[in-house]
């Protein structure tokens, strides 16, 4: 627990001296590609009116196999349940409400209630939450909840505060591969992967690693994503092996690499106005729901990542273990490129965490 406190204080004292998120004036962040994200100051915050039996739509972008889904039809039983039915939990998978950007940009606009997606993709707003996304950061999936569960992520999560969104819990996606198709053939070194046309989510992080490895990477909505491979829109897409297997990519895509270039936190997110609203009873149902959803989320994650290789390679893919030094040296310079924004002590403590995990 030290290392947490000795790091919270360094990141806030920093806070402090650089005026970033939280702070009461308008926070400049200059993000790495020359553009600026600009964090509004902290405008007063108004709780939404609302009224009992209250309706809580939620939208993500994978259909309800998914971890996601599963866990947050959980989420819905439990909550409905303990409010006695004055809580509601709508529940919209596969894109129905939006692609992740139109979701998470509806919790702004408060069109949507809640949602769940990728760290990654919120850094479109809240750029340190993206942290977690770096080329390579987690060996492991034990290194990688110890940093997300740490006081320090709390502390990161709050910069979505300004953006109206509050983190409930932090479900998980898994550790992204590359897959690819039987026209370009498998990903087996770094070499494969110039210039090939693949897909990845909107996402700056996983953008940017897939073009330090000389990729051709554009975004695209996910739930769109399968019909755009099987009409050679793109030749290969990256995704964790869960997601890979619970949409059938393999219908798609013929070689999985087992690449784990980016560990894939998911910030489960409500309304800031709205959670500001609900009484301290329901706040309570409402958190405690969301932490046994993202337990469950979390060990279906863990046993399909073990599990599903095999599943995938039963269903015709073929399975490529490529040598990953290489692949880790050309991805360096994403690390590099995001110290500026997130500090180059972060990332040296996240290493750390990730080089001798907590017992
Ligand atoms: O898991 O768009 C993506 O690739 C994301 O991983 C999405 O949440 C599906």
């Amino acid at each position: 627990m030290k290392r947490h406190h000795i790091l919270l204080t360094m990141l806030l004292a920093a806070s402090l001296l650089t005026g970033c998120s939280g702070s009461s004036t308008m926070t400049v962040l200059s993000v790495p590609d020359g553009t600026q994200t600009t964090t509004p100051a902290n405008p007063p915050r108004q709780a939404a009116s609302v009224s009992y039996p209250l309706t809580i739509c939620v939208g993500y972008s994978t259909n309800a196999d998914d971890p996601r889904g599963i866990a947050l039809a959980s989420f819905q039983e439990e909550v409905e349940s303990k409010s006695g039915g004055n809580l509601l939990i709508e529940i919209h998978p596969d894109g129905e409400l939006g692609s992740d950007s139109e979701l998470i940009a509806g919790m702004i606009s408060k069109d949507v209630d809640m949602t769940v997606s990728s760290a990654g993709n919120y850094a479109l707003y809240a750029t340190r939450i993206g942290v977690s996304a770096l080329p390579f950061l987690f060996e492991d999936f034990d290194s990688a909840w110890e940093f997300i569960d740490s006081p320090l992520m709390q502390t990161l999560s709050s910069d979505l505060e300004v953006y109206n969104m509050h983190v409930l819990a932090y479900f998980d996606n898994g550790f992204r591969c590359v897959t690819t198709s039987a026209k370009v053939g498998p990903v087996e070194a770094v070499s494969d992967m110039k210039g090939l046309n693949i897909r990845t989510p909107e996402n700056q992080i996983v953008m940017e690693t897939m073009s330090r490895l000389s990729a051709n990477p554009r975004s695209y909505p996910f739930a769109e994503l399968k019909a755009a491979l099987k009409d050679g829109t793109f030749d290969a897409q990256e995704n964790p092996i869960p997601v890979i297997y619970n949409h059938k990519l393999y219908e798609v895509q013929k070689y999985l690499s087992i690449t784990n270039h980016s560990y894939d936190a998911m910030p489960l997110t409500i309304r800031q106005d709205l959670w500001d609203s609900l009484t301290p009873e329901y706040q309570q149902i409402i958190s405690e729901a969301a932490k046994n959803a993202e337990f469950q989320n979390r060990k279906l994650v863990k046993r399909q990542t073990d599990e599903c290789v095999q599943k995938l390679e039963d269903a015709g893919m073929e399975i490529v273990y490529p040598d990953l030094s290489p692949f880790r040296e050309a991805t360096t310079g994403v690390k590099d490129m995001f110290a500026a924004v997130y500090g180059q002590d972060l990332i040296d403590y996240i290493e750390k965490i990730s080089a001798d995990p907590a017992e």
